[in-house]
């Protein structure tokens, strides 16, 4: 592979890689109600933009992730988070618009929720497990760098969840 450069501006984004879009439908088992208006319409909640970087010890995987605004029965929306299949690996977020919420925790049970805004640069430890919310009434832009080869266990929060949820309230949000 040669050095390359990409830009971006906004919201048009074309990394060369992947383009990964998630809907309601294909995430709606994370939130804790099931909102039948948002079932038939089926928004993309979010979509990420990676670049073609192998999935090589090395490598250091980039992408930028659009979360929309919005939230089912008063939980925002929120990615589907993960633990890395290889533990011992980062990961560092830089906000670029929006603001969020990473929830983070670890199998031991420790948990720590850090916001996310434009300029922030958020660096998640290896063994946190990790997941995005929208606490903003705007699109969440962030970017993220990790090792390419550390992969996705999505497993793991499926069967255990992350200890607290995030909802919408009339001054801001509370964690449940
Ligand atoms: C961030 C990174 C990506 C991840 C994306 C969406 O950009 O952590 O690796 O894919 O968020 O999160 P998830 O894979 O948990 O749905
Ligand atoms: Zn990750």
């Amino acid at each position: 592979m040669k050095p390359f450069v990409v830009s971006f501006k906004g919201r048009e984004i074309d990394f060369k890689g992947r383009r990964i879009v998630r809907r309601y439908r294909d995430i709606m088992g994370i939130f804790q109600a099931v909102d039948p208006t948002l079932e038939s319409e089926n928004p993309v909640v979010y979509e990420v933009f990676e670049a073609p970087i192998p999935e090589a010890e090395g490598e250091l995987m980039f992408l930028v992730t659009i979360l929309y605004p919005g939230d089912v029965k008063g939980e925002y929306f929120m990615t589907k988070g993960h633990y890395h299949v290889v533990e011992g690996t980062a990961e560092v977020y830089l906000g670029l618009q929006g603001k969020g919420l990473i929830l983070c925790q670890t199998k031991e049970g420790d948990f720590e929720a850090v916001e996310m805004t434009p300029s922030s640069v958020v660096y998640i430890p290896p063994y946190w497990a990790h997941r995005t919310v929208n606490v903003s009434d705007e699109p969440l832009v962030f970017f993220a760098v990790y090792p390419a080869h550390a992969g996705h266990d999505y497993e793991t929060i499926e069967r255990e969840g992350f200890k607290k949820r995030v909802f919408k309230t009339e001054t801001g949000y509370v964690l449940r």
